[in-house]
């Protein structure tokens, strides 16, 4: 039986206790977010607690990166055993877990090899490195000459090299000079693709959906000209599935949605079920194997405690059947929106469990919404300003998918 929250969630931390938190990380953190005015303290599989005993059913699940729910029980105990008996070694040695997690990711994703990161900006640098390094060493582009097509909306992480493609501007103001070696097309545009590709492009880097940008999906075959386009032209395609990966989009990844297997792909987030910072670069030799001893690395990349939680975060997305319960749950989702009919939303997008309400911008900004869902019992975080983002665990069950509808509709008939 879904409960209204404790105390029917009054929103904003009242406690001296939250707002002493709050004021310590305003005093001595800094400041680079906003987050919404709760502190939480515990968290079971889609629910999250703050300090004043409040629950709320998590609708961001940490951007993606706890697709498995809050602290599932068989990824923690993972962690404990392995923290318990090896952490971390360097890759100055082999351990016991990087080989077993290297063959599962691999076989999971029907890659070749995997390099393991620790974030998704790893990821996506690591990526950056090997299609520049395969174009010079196997392309045959003059040295320091390779060129990466982007698409605008994109959000690949914070380092100097992924913001130098964003068209995001507070990500790049007072950031420059900017790494160059980049172009940048309208998203979804398989034309501006081929007219684009020159002598010196060695890959198209893209998310085959947009998560930042609003839960943004090419237009349908979209990506399969893009795979075509990229075969023509001997230019690699790398996905970045780093937030849509996973089952996020109720496909194991969102490429699967058409027939379009990249030559590589980034992840993170979910891949370690939110315990621990693991992401992976995984590609085919011919790619991979431009990497030789010494080119490449990380303290933390394929330690054995990151190994072991991953493996279990691997399978307990498996086993649990999360990405079959995304797609039924994303359609109940959607099935439950169908009937919204409110003048504020521009647009509903929807993929699995992904979810992007994009209201008209004379309503003045997604984050009120937020606020009130927030009083309801329900975090959403908005995304550039005007879409209420939605992304339960994928564990989510129908009552709760239910639940998270009827909060919707009351947050949209109260603040129409
Ligand atoms: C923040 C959102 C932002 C990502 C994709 C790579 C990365 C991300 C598709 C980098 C990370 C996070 C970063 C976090 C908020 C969140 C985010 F898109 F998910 F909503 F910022 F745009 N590729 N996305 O989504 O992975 O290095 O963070 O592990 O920076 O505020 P990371």
């Amino acid at each position: 039986m879904i409960t209204t929250p404790v105390d029917g969630g009054v929103g904003a931390s009242s406690s001296t206790e939250a707002r002493d938190l709050i004021a310590l990380e305003d005093r001595f953190g800094a400041h680079n977010y906003h987050p919404l005015d709760v502190v939480l303290t515990r968290a079971e599989g889609c629910w999250v607690w703050d300090l004043d005993g409040r629950r709320y059913l998590d609708c961001l699940a940490a951007y993606s990166a706890v697709n498995q729910g809050h602290n599932h029980p068989r990824i923690v105990q993972a962690l404990v055993d392995q923290a318990q008996r090896l952490a971390l070694t360097s890759r100055a040695f082999h351990n016991d877990q990087l080989g077993p997690f290297c063959q599962e990711l691999a076989e999971l994703t029907g890659f070749a090899r995997v390099l393991p990161m620790n974030t998704g900006a790893e990821a996506v640098e690591t990526a950056l490195k090997a299609v520049r390094k395969w174009g010079y060493k196997v392309k045959g582009v003059p040295d320091g000459q390779a060129e990466i097509i982007t698409f605008g909306g994109n959000f690949a992480g914070r380092t100097i090299s992924i913001i130098s493609f964003s068209d995001e501007p507070q990500y790049r103001d007072g950031f420059g000079p900017f790494t160059p070696g980049f172009k940048q097309l309208p998203y979804g545009d398989p034309q501006a693709v081929a007219d684009a590709i020159g002598p010196n492009t060695v890959a198209v880097f893209m998310e085959p959906v947009q998560g930042e940008a609003g839960i943004v999906m090419p237009p349908p075959g979209t990506l399969q000209a893009i795979r075509e386009i990229c075969d023509d032209h001997d230019v690699l395609l790398i996905f970045d599935e780093i937030q849509s990966g996973l089952g996020r989009t109720g496909k194991l990844f969102a490429w699967q949605h058409e027939d379009a297997r990249p030559d590589g792909m980034t992840l993170g987030k979910a891949l370690s079920g939110g315990l621990y910072p693991v992401s992976a670069f995984v590609a085919d030799e011919a790619l991979m194997d431009v990497f030789h001893p010494g080119d490449h690395g990380s303290t933390f990349g394929g330690n054995p405690l990151g190994a072991a939680t991953a493996r279990a975060a691997l399978r307990v997305l498996i086993e649990e059947g999360l990405v079959e319960n995304a797609a039924r749950m994303g359609e109940r989702f959607r099935a439950g929106l169908a009937g919204f009919d409110f003048d504020s939303i521009a647009e509903i997008r929807q993929t699995g469990l992904w979810i992007g309400i994009q209201l008209h911008a004379t309503v003045g900004g997604a984050r009120r919404y937020c606020e009130a869902l927030q009083q309801r019992g329900m975090l959403c975080k908005e995304t550039h300003e005007h879409t209420i983002r939605v992304a339960p665990p994928l564990t989510i069950q129908a009552q709760q998918v239910d639940w998270a509808v009827e909060q919707l509709r009351d947050v949209f008939e109260q603040l129409g």
